[in-house]
C-alpha cells in the first residue's frame, strides 16, 4: 500500500520548508508516496498561492490549505510576492487548513502519516476538532482511526526543559504544543532542533532554479540549515536506522511555556532521534535529492 502523507509548514518563515517541500513534491512526483495535502500554519496575503505556485512548478498537483485564522500574521518574505505574481490566485481560492486535515484524514483509507515542520495549531485544532459537515466523527476518533503516525521538526531533545522555536516561539504555538502532546492518540518521531542545525543544504543547487532563487530571496543563497528537509527525509525513508539515526523511546511533553521534556521507556508512544552518521550522510541524500 502506498504511504500517504499530509505537510503541515510555516511556510514563508524560512527556507529550509522550501527544501522540503520539493523533497516531498518530488517523491510525490515519481509515484514513492502520496501527499494528500499541504497546509500553511502562517499567515500572509502570498501565503497559500506561493505555495501553490511553488508546487505548479515543481509540477506536482497537490492540494494547498492555509490557517485562514492564524493569530500569525506575519510580513510575507520576498519568495512568496515572487511566486504568488505568477498565478492569479488568493487566499480566498483556498481551504481552510484545518478543515482541509478533517477532510483528507476523514477521506483517507486509514493510512495517514502528518508531517509538521512548522507550528502545530492546525494539527492541534483537528484533533480536538468536533462532528461536522464533513464526517460525523471527532477529530480524536478521527485520528485514532486513521493517523498512523506523525513526525515533527520541533524540540530539542538533547536537554530537558528545551525552548525550540516551532514548539514555544508564540503564545498559540505553545498552547498547542502543549495540548497537542498530552492529547495526542497517535505515535509521535520528533527531530529536534539540534539535528538540523548547522547542517547545510541547497547550497549546490542552479543559480537559476526557482528553489534556488527561494533561498536566495531569504537570504540563504549559500544554503541553509537542514532541519525541516531532515524531517521530510527521515519520513520518506520511514526507518529510522536506515535514514542515518538512533532512536530514544519514551514520553514527551511539552509544558506551558513551551519547554520539552523526555522520559525514557522502551514502550513509550514517543521517540527522537540522534544522528548516527557524519553531517556529510545527510547533507548529500537531501542535496541529491532536490537537485
Ligand atoms: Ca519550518
Amino acid at each position: 500500500m502506498m504511504r500517504t502523507f499530509i505537510l503541515g509548514t510555516d511556510w514563508g518563515e524560512d527556507s529550509d520548508d522550501c527544501v522540503a517541500v520539493r523533497v516531498l513534491a518530488r517523491a510525490h512526483k515519481k509515484g514513492e508516496i502520496k501527499m494528500l495535502g499541504m497546509g500553511i500554519n502562517t499567515l500572509t496575503e502570498y501565503s497559500a498561492p506561493s505555495l501553490y505556485r511553488f508546487l505548479e512548478k515543481e509540477g506536482a498537483d497537490i492540494p494547498v490549505g492555509v490557517d485562514k485564522s492564524c493569530p500569525h500574521k506575519i510580513e510575507y518574505v520576498t519568495y512568496q510576492k515572487r511566486l504568488a505574481a505568477e498565478t492569479d490566485k488568493t487566499n480566498d481560492d483556498f481551504e481552510d487548513a484545518v478543515r482541509m486535515y478533517r477532510r483528507l484524514i476523514a477521506e483517507s483509507d486509514g493510512n495517514v502519516e502528518i508531517l509538521e515542520v512548522g507550528f502545530l495549531q492546525v494539527i492541534c485544532a483537528a484533533l480536538m476538532s468536533q462532528p461536522d459537515d464533513i464526517s460525523e466523527k471527532s477529530g480524536m476518533e478521527l485520528f485514532k482511526e486513521k493517523v498512523k503516525k506523525i513526525w515533527i521538526m520541533g524540540g530539542t531533545w538533547n536537554t530537558q526543559g528545551g525552548k525550540e522555536y516551532n514548539l514555544c516561539k508564540y503564545q498559540f504555538s505553545r498552547d498547542a504544543s502543549h495540548t497537542f502532546v498530552s492529547s495526542c492518540p497517535c505515535p509521535i518521531t520528533f527531530l529536534g532542533w539540534e539535528v538540523g542545525s548547522r547542517l547545510i543544504t541547497g547550497d549546490k543547487l542552479a543559480q537559476d532554479d526557482f528553489l534556488h532563487i527561494a533561498l536566495a530571496d531569504h537570504g540563504s543563497g549559500n544554503g541553509r540549515e537542514s532541519w525541516d528537509p531532515m524531517l521530510a527525509t527521515l519520513a520518506l525513508i520511514g526507518d529510522n536506522e536506515k535514514a542515518g539515526y538512533k532512536t530514544v523511546k519514551g514520553f514527551a511533553t511539552v509544558n506551558e511555556e513551551g519547554a520539552n521534556f523526555f522520559t525514557e521507556d522502551e514502550n513509550g508512544p514517543h521517540e527522537y532521534v540522534v544522528k548516527a552518521m557524519p553531517d556529510s550522510f545527510y547533507s548529500d541524500m537531501i542535496n541529491n535529492l532536490i537537485a
